[in-house]
């Protein structure tokens, strides 16, 4: 048996103009989880593999895959849709020097089947990858719970979007409770009208007006806890290039205990534990002068501007980091 899954709605996709590439630009979001300072410090995500299960790879020349797999027969594993190149372009973004794994499980369409994920997910043991995102619902399949634990149980790390229905969720998979599930909040810091929540939520991210990559070139904003959950994914690549993490528990942790409290105070159905910012990041490593890659680098990134029709001219500004 296998039953279907979907990507969840997305909403208000918009092309936007972007005169540089994505890499070493910084929207609302990536300020948001402070970001710059993160990769000003050298903290770009060097050495961890994240694999997007999603709707394929891409030729976006800012897109670049350590390894691309598809479970689709008969599939090129390239994306046709979109959703699959902005995902995968979020967390390329905010952890540029990890290796990024594109698994084609979703068709052009944007539907599969939990078959088709668990194949996916098992091929991500099989890599040993320390991270996957899935921004995708449905199928509460036990051949898909299984291969979760397969995963979880080898170390690795899931963030699972909590899905765009704007209601009370308790079950998976973003409710399962081996994953990190995301919510989404907006530029005012408020959560998502569309962000499902529930006592499973345990992080939310910034997931409207999100920049990203479309299928072959030029770049899209879109809203979606789809947006929000490579966010969360990003920062935990971060996280792992800076300190090791042992497994999903001890994640689930680090969120618990570090993340930056949002909302209704403490935990919430909206924000979970809140969102990843530096501290997140950087917790439990700041007081070690000696810690390994304290500052390994300086980068500097050069000025960029965004530019939204929609919006009536610029809309992100223009931003100079120099460490
Ligand atoms: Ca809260």
């Amino acid at each position: 048996m296998s039953l279907p899954v979907y990507l969840p709605p997305t909403f208000n996709r918009r092309p936007v103009s972007l005169e540089r590439a994505l890499v070493g630009t910084y929207d609302w979001g990536d300020r948001a989880m402070e970001v710059p300072a993160l990769h000003a410090m050298g903290i770009l995500g060097k050495g961890i593999r994240v694999a997007i299960i999603d709707t394929g790879k891409s030729h976006h020349p800012d897109l670049k895959y350590a390894d691309a797999y598809c479970v689709i027969p008969g599939d090129d594993g390239y994306d046709r849709g979109g959703h699959g190149s902005h995902v995968a372009s979020i967390v390329r973004r905010i952890a540029p020097e990890a290796e990024l794994i594109s698994i084609k499980a979703l068709g052009d369409n944007g539907s599969g089947d939990t078959a088709g994920i668990a194949k996916a997910i098992r091929y991500c043991t099989k890599l040993k990858v320390h991270i996957i995102n899935l921004s995708l619902g449905g199928g509460k399949d036990p051949i898909m719970r299984d291969a979760v634990n397969d995963f979880v149980a080898g170390g690795g790390i899931i963030i699972w979007a909590a899905g765009n229905s704007g209601s009370l969720i308790n079950d998976w998979p973003a409710g399962l409770d081996n994953v990190a599930a995301s919510g989404s909040f907006n530029l005012r810091g408020e959560i998502s009208k569309y962000s499902s929540h529930g006592p499973v939520i345990d992080f939310a991210a910034p997931g409207e007006q999100v920049l990203g990559c479309d299928t072959k070139s030029g770049y899209v904003v879109m809203d979606g806890t789809s947006m929000a959950a490579p966010g969360g994914s990003g920062m935990a690549a971060l996280l792992m290039s800076r300190q090791p993490v042992k497994n999903q528990a001890a994640f689930m942790e680090r969120i618990k205990k570090h993340s930056t409290d949002r909302g209704p105070k403490g935990f919430d159905n909206w924000f979970g534990w809140g969102q990843f910012t530096k501290a997140f990041v950087l917790d439990g490593i700041e007081d070690k002068p000696d810690a390994p890659g304290r500052v390994v680098r300086s980068v500097e990134y050069g000025q960029f501007r965004l530019n939204s029709p929609a919006r009536g001219g610029e809309i992100f500004g223009l931003e100079r980091i120099k460490a």
